[in-house]
C-alpha cells in the first residue's frame, strides 16, 4: 500500500466508527486546502509523515532508551528510535541527539531541568521583544522558578542594526548578571542569529550556550541559515515548522557530559514513555530533509520570506526591522497605520482565508491579546509551490484586505481569489 493510501485508510476508517470527528477531520482538511496558511510556525507535513503517526506504534509503552527499556517489546522501536537519533545527527551534524521531547517546550523544560538549579540566572528575549514562554516568561515555570535577565534588540528605527540583537548590550549585560545559561533562538526574530558571537559573550562570562532553533531548523538543516554547531553547547528544536515534520521536539549537543544530563532530564526528569509513533514521524521527517530537495526547499522559504518583506515595504508596510532574513516577517502597524491593531489586521486576513496570527513588536503598548502586529511567514506556502509569483499575487491580496477597514465585501472578494490561488497549488498529501 502506497503511503498516502494508508492515510487515507486510516481517516475512512474513521468515517465509520466516529463520524462526528471524521466529519471535522475532513473539514479541517478542506480548511487547509483551501486557504493561504501564513502562520510563522506551521507547515504542511507529508503523506509520509503522517503514516508514521498514525500507525501502530502509538500501542506501545517504551520508558528508557535503545537496548536499556522498562518494558518487552521494544526491539523493534529500538530501531525506529536509533535510526530516528543517528538520523537527526547527520542533519544537524552533532555528536548526540535525544528525539523524545513531546514538544518544543518539553525540549526546554528538559535543558533547564539538566543544566540549572531553581533560582539560577539566564539571558533571553523576552517574549513580546519575540522571545518565547519558555524562555523565561512570568506566567511559564522557567520565569517562575529561575532567574530570568532578558537582553534588548536595537530600538532605534534610525539605526542601521534596527530591530536586530543588540549583541553589544547581550556582552554587557551578560558581563553585569554572569548568568549560568545564555539563550539564543526565539519565535519572531526575523534576521539571522549570530551564534559565532553568542559563543564569544558566553566565553567572556562563563555561561553554557543554548539555541532554540525551534523556528528555523529547517533553514539550519537544509543550509539556509547558519548552524548553531559547534558554536553551541546545547541545542533545542520543535520538529513542526520549517522543518516540515511531526508536531514534537528534540535536544541535541556535541557534549557527552551534557548529553547525559539531557537524556536524564528528558526520561525520567520530565516525561515518561515516549511517543513512539511521534519519533517514527520524525525519523521519516528527519529523512525527508536530508535529501537534495530539502535544500532547495529550505533556500526558497527564504527567497519568498524576502519577496514577502519586499512586496510589503513597497506598499507601505512598515516591517520589524526593516526587512527579513528567514522565513518571517513582522509587520509593525504602529508605523503604517497606528489605529490597526494586530488583532483586528490578523481576524480580517482570516475573513479572507489568509490566516496569520497577531503578535507583539518592540516595544508594544498594547496587550498580547490585541498587539500591534501581524506575524506572517513562507513555510507552508513554499511546501505548496509558491515561488515569487505567487507571493508577490499574495502581498496584493494581503494589502487590499488591510486597507479596506474590515469592510466585507473584500474579504469575501479576497477569499474568492485565494480559494484560486489555492487550486492551483495542492497540498503535499
Ligand atoms: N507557538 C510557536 C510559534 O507560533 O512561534 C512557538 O512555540
Amino acid at each position: 500500500m502506497s503511503t498516502e493510501a494508508v492515510a487515507d485508510a486510516g481517516v475512512n476508517v474513521l468515517q465509520g466508527v466516529d463520524p462526528e470527528i471524521y466529519k471535522w477531520i475532513t473539514t479541517e482538511q478542506q480548511r487547509q486546502e483551501n486557504t493561504l496558511e501564513m502562520i510563522a510556525s506551521e507547515n504542511h507535513t507529508s503523506a509520509a509523515v503522517m503514516a508514521a503517526v498514525g500507525s501502530c506504534l502509538t500501542n506501545k509503552y517504551c520508558e528508557g532508551y535503545p537496548g536499556k527499556r522498562y518494558y518487552s517489546g521494544c526491539a523493534y522501536y529500538d530501531e525506529v528510535e536509533t535510526i530516528a537519533i543517528e538520523r537527526a545527527k547527520q542533519l544537524f551534524g552533532c555528536a548526540f541527539a535525544n528525539v523524545q521531547p513531546h514538544s518544543g517546550a518539553n525540549a526546554n523544560l528538559a535543558a533547564f531541568y539538566a543544566l540549572l538549579e531553581p533560582g539560577d540566572t539566564f539571558t533571553s528575549i523576552e517574549l513580546s521583544e519575540g522571545g518565547h514562554l519558555t524562555h523565561g516568561s512570568r506566567v511559564n515555570l522557567s520565569g517562575k522558578w529561575f532567574n530570568p535577565v532578558h537582553y534588548p534588540l536595537v530600538h532605534d528605527v534610525e539605526a542601521d542594526h534596527f530591530g536586530h540583537i543588540d549583541y553589544d548590550a547581550v556582552e554587557a549585560l551578560c558581563a553585569e548578571h554572569k548568568p549560568k545559561l545564555i539563550m539564543c533562538g526565539y519565535s519572531a526574530y526575523p534576521r539571522i542569529i549570530d551564534f559565532e558571537r553568542f559563543r564569544k559573550i558566553a566565553d567572556a562570562c562563563g555561561a553554557i550556550l543554548l539555541a532554540d532553533i525551534a523556528h528555523i531548523a529547517g533553514l539550519v538543516a537544509g543550509g539556509a541559515h547558519p548552524s548553531p554547531f559547534p558554536h553551541c553547547d546545547v541545542v533545542t528544536t520543535t520538529t513542526h515548522k520549517t522543518l516540515r515534520g511531526p508536531r514534537g521536539g528534540l535536544v541535541m549537543t556535541n557534549d557527552e557530559a551534557i548529553a547525559k544530563k539531557i537524556d536524564k532530564a528528558v526520561f525520567p526528569g520530565t516525561q515518561g514513555g515516549p511517543l513512539m509513533h511521534a519519533i517514527a514521524g520524525k525519523a521519516v521527517c528527519f529523512g525527508e530533509a536530508l535529501k537534495d530537495e530539502f535544500k532547495d526547499y529550505a533556500q526558497q522559504v527564504v527567497a519568498n520570506g524576502q519577496a514577502l518583506a519586499a512586496g510589503l515595504m513597497d506598499k507601505g508596510w512598515a516591517l520589524s526591522s526593516n526587512g527579513t532574513d528567514n522565513h518571517l516577517v513582522l509587520i509593525d502597524l504602529r508605523r503604517t497605520d497606528p489605529e490597526l491593531t494586530g488583532r483586528d489586521g490578523a481576524q480580517w486576513l482570516d475573513n479572507a482565508g489568509i490566516i496569520t496570527n497577531k503578535n507583539t513588536v518592540m516595544g508594544d503598548e498594547r496587550s498580547p491579546m490585541v498587539t500591534s502586529g501581524i506575524r506572517l511567514g513562507t513555510p507552508a506556502l513554499t511546501t505548496r509551490g509558491f515561488k515569487a509569483e505567487q507571493i508577490e499575487q499574495t502581498v496584493e491580496l494581503i494589502d487590499r484586505v488591510l486597507r479596506s477597514g474590515g469592510d466585507e465585501a473584500t474579504a469575501n472578494a479576497v477569499r474568492g481569489e485565494v480559494v484560486d490561488l489555492c487550486s492551483q497549488f495542492p497540498m503535499p498529501y
